[in-house]
């Protein structure tokens, strides 16, 4: 507490308080924004035909001319690969910039042929879609196999000369009943409509907002523009490739529509066909690109707190761990290791030997993670700052001088992370040589106050937008792709310390589409209330539609202190997240998990143990992202697209497509409403009793303390380890356990994948094993799916099998019930004695 600067104590005290509306803008204080969103809809372009041309096989240029003698614009369409189209308009002979390094490379075009003119419009057929384009007014239609998907209305688009480079315009989803995206919100995944009662549209800003409020579409830490309209039909979307600020306006239900106002940069407009959840989703991740696998470690159990104030009380929170059997895989330094929060150097007398410190870490096979911000102390001798100051790599104010601003240290500047050389030279100082005292034990970083974060209220405690980047860029074009370059150049430091041997891990708060190559994301600075709890489910699974799939919550909340039943609800519900790890603030009570009474430790070692046993599948789901760009978690609605019901429900989630969660977060209850999907052919089998749900909506399931609701979906072959060791290298050699779920017809099926953990060995020389499991009537099969892969070192160990089968049906609400039997590799039972497979392909064992 004594080493609190004047800075945090303000901080803790505004986080008492709900989030700060004199601070952060609302629509009305932003000009572009009342004006825009007070504009009635306009009859104001029309293209002119004979302006049309065809650049190029892939591409078709118009002149849209408005009525109002603002300049003319120019309107082209791509037509991509996979139902998917580019639009962009910006004014002929525009100076707008256009956005860099957010797209994983140049999207795939294919060829526009056989335009149909008539006197209104023209259409263009492409595969099985026709863009259909009026020209006056200006409208432009989507169809997917003849079914209308999407609408850019022209009534709705604006850009006038007086607004600077603001411009707004509309997407209308005539398919959907309900739009998703626009991550980072504090509000339900299903997006509000946003005009009714005073609501501001939701706004996309990164900004660092401590003690955000809940159920507000005010701007968070990150921005993904990337909207989904979703229908028992269809589901559509598109991407906004653009990184200044943005307000949305919603519009559910008979209408359901979008009306986006951004504050300068073009009109870059990805349209995504669909026509399912799945392929949409794909066809978005695939124009930002897929997380790398995570290295297993990642997977586990990670203990953070703001802060860990000495070597000590780092090596004794560890020990902790050991003695009171919790499964622990990281402990994480927040900036109070630093001297003087110069990031890359050791407080010296509370880390006075951090490399003795990551010895004991890694003696019981632990790893470290430490915080570095992207704000410079400005201070003459920090070799940090030298350096940036001498090669001119700091963000600058309008009149070329570098900008500083109030953060952490003191006085700071800000690496100007568009400028590749700034990058090439942030990255270097992650070398073992560079930051000293490090060993591979510090196995990732964390990099926080992104937004990035300048201790000045008057502007929004960020950048101001006329500041300078690298080639004249002003601020405003890409501030919220600052912390995706900031992420880029960790990344990259990561990859050259450990030459390209090792995944990095890089835990990132703010954000932007296509971070996911980068980095995990956590929602930063939470509260500990049940609500902040709910919301953790809503913004992770919005997160993972949009493609940044390693994503979790502070477990137990950041800032005040939970009591016991929130936080044992916290770690359950939070251990079906992907990214697992418990974080607090200064001055909060310290609640490693080992200083609670016998019995809620207890509920939270289950927690934790229940975790580590589904390992393998998270990590295998991992894989599955990174082959076919599907999230890790998925709402109820992604499976279950036909089913309205579901639209809305966002405390239940599906971890991949087979095991269902519904989050506890509710205080005190003894039952609570869960929803089985999928209709009287789907079940749902309970892993805590021996009940079993048919699909058919909402049951009031009684809880008790010791768990939350999960279920397997019938049918599946989920892949666990049994025993639970102190950490996820200790059970790296333990053989497997499959939990096969019969269904009606005696067989179920599920994936597993093995590789190295920690190389990118899966990419450079196909060194996994990625195999199929099929159960039928007493027959185990097993099939490896990609048949060039070089699988020799990874054996898939069975130790057992657990076979549930249904004994009696689910009726009128009331559970059914299964029966379990277990199958165990040991010596007693010949046929699954020493179960090894060396992979001829298929392998076959029976069970009896
Ligand atoms: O403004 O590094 O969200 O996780 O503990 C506070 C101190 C700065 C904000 C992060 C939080 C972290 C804290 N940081």
């Amino acid at each position: 507490m004594l080493k609190l600067s004047l800075w945090s104590f303000a901080l803790f005290l505004g986080l008492c308080y709900s989030a700060d509306h004199d601070m952060f803008k609302d629509c009305s204080r932003i000009n572009f924004c009342t004006t825009l969103r007070s504009r009635s809809p306009l009859d104001k372009y029309t293209v002119n035909r004979t302006g049309f041309v065809l650049q190029s096989n892939g591409r078709a240029d118009f002149t849209l001319e408005p009525n109002d003698g603002s300049t003319n614009l120019n309107l082209s369409i791509y037509s991509l690969t996979d139902n998917r189209f580019r639009i962009q308009v910006k004014e002929v002979n525009s100076s707008r910039y256009e956005l860099n390094n957010v797209l994983d490379g140049p999207p795939p075009i294919v060829g526009m042929y056989g335009f149909v003119f008539e006197d209104e419009r023209m259409s263009i057929p492409v595969g099985d879609n026709i863009i259909t384009i009026y020209y006056s007014p200006f409208k432009m239609e989507f169809y997917a196999t003849d079914v209308l998907q999407l609408v850019l209305d022209g009534t709705y688009l604006t850009f006038e000369d007086s607004l600077d480079q603001a411009f707004a315009f509309g997407v209308s989803f005539p398919q959907a009943l309900q739009l998703y995206g626009i991550h980072e919100h504090a509000d339900s995944l299903a997006l509000q409509t946003t005009q009714v009662s005073g609501t501001d549209p939701y706004r996309l800003r990164n900004l660092d907002v401590s003690g955000y409020e809940l159920n507000s579409p005010m701007a968070l830490y990150g921005a993904v523009p990337v909207l989904y309209g979703h229908g028992p039909n269809a589901t559509s979307g598109v991407f906004l490739h653009n990184a200044a600020e943005q307000w949305i306006e919603i519009t559910n239900d008979e209408d359901t529509q979008a009306y986006l106002m951004v504050e300068s940069g073009i009109l870059d407009l990805f349209i995504l066909l669909g026509p399912t959840p799945t392929e949409v989703v794909r066809q978005y991740v695939a124009l930002t690109g897929t997380a790398h696998l995570p290295q297993l470690w990642t997977l586990g159990y990670h203990q953070s707190r703001w802060n860990y104030e000495s070597q000590d009380d780092v090596k004794d929170v560890v020990a902790n761990f050991t003695t009171y059997n919790f499964p622990l895989d990281v402990i994480w330094l927040d900036i109070e290791y630093t001297d003087a929060k110069k990031y890359f150097t050791w407080d010296s007398n509370m880390f006075s030997d951090p490399v003795e410190m990551q010895q004991n870490i890694s003696a019981t096979n632990k790893r470290l993670v430490t915080i570095i911000d992207p704000h410079i102390k400005a201070e003459t001798g920090y070799s940090v700052y030298d350096g940036a100051l001498e090669k001119d790599l700091f963000v600058k104010n309008a009149d070329g001088s570098n900008f500083e601003g109030d953060c952490w240290p003191g006085l700071s500047s800000y690496i100007d992370f568009l400028n590749p050389e700034a990058r090439n030279y942030y990255s270097s100082f992650y070398s073992y040589d560079n930051f000293p005292s490090t060993t591979p034990v510090l196995a990732g970083i964390w990099n926080d106050m992104n937004e990035p974060s300048v201790f000045d209220n008057s502007i929004e405690k960020t950048l101001p937008g006329d500041t300078l980047h690298y080639g004249g860029v002003v601020h405003r074009d890409i501030h919220n792709i600052y912390g995706l370059l900031h992420t880029m150049s960790t990344h990259q430091g990561l990859m050259a310390r450990d030459n390209g041997t090792t995944r990095p891990f890089v835990l990132t708060r703010s954000h932007f589409a296509g971070t996911q190559r980068y980095s995990a994301i956590w929602t930063g600075d939470n509260t500990a209330d049940w609500g902040y709890l709910s919301v953790s489910y809503s913004q992770c699974l919005d997160a993972n539609l949009l493609g940044i799939v390693f994503c979790g919550a502070d477990i137990g909340g950041f800032a005040n202190d939970p009591d016991v039943e929130l936080l044992q609800r916290w770690y359950q519900a939070g251990a079906w997240l992907p990214f697992y790890r418990a974080h607090s603030t200064s001055g909060s009570m310290r609640r490693e998990p080992y200083l609670f009474d016998e019995e809620v430790q207890q509920v939270i070692r289950n927690a934790l143990q229940l975790r580590y046993k589904h390992l393998p599948v998270w990590y295998t789901l991992f894989y599955e992202h990174t082959r076919n760009k599907d999230p890790i978690i998925r709402p109820l609605f992604y499976h279950y697209p036909q089913d309205t019901d579901v639209y809305r429900i966002s405390d239940h989630l599906l971890v991949g497509r087979d095991i269902l969660v519904r989050a506890v977060a509710e205080p005190g209850v003894e039952s609570v409403q869960v929803y089985f999907p999928g209709g009287a052919d789907e079940h749902w089998i309970s892993v805590d009793n021996a009940e079993v749900y048919d699909g058919n909506g909402f049951v009031n399931i009684s809880v008790t303390i010791d768990a939350i609701p999960v279920y397997y979906r019938r049918g599946s072959v989920i892949v666990r380890k049994e025993t639970v060791r102190l950490s996820s290298d200790e059970m790296a050699n333990d053989g497997y356990t499959l939990y096969v779920n019969l269904d009606a017809d005696n067989k179920a099926s599920g994936t597993v994948y093995l590789d190295d953990n920690t190389s990118f060995n899966y990419v450079d020389s196909k060194e996994y094993n990625y195999l199929r499991i099929d159960m039928e009537g007493s027959d185990v099969t097993l099939t490896k799916i990609d048949e060039d892969s070089n699988s020799s070192n990874f054996d898939f160990i069975i130790d057992q099998v657990v076979v549930n089968k249904i004994i009696k049906a689910p009726q009128n609400g009331k559970p059914g019930q299964y029966r379990q039997q277990m199958f165990k590799n040991d010596a007693s039972r010949e046929l699954l004695k020493n179960l090894k497979f060396k992979f001829d392909n298929p392998a076959r064992i029976k069970l009896i």
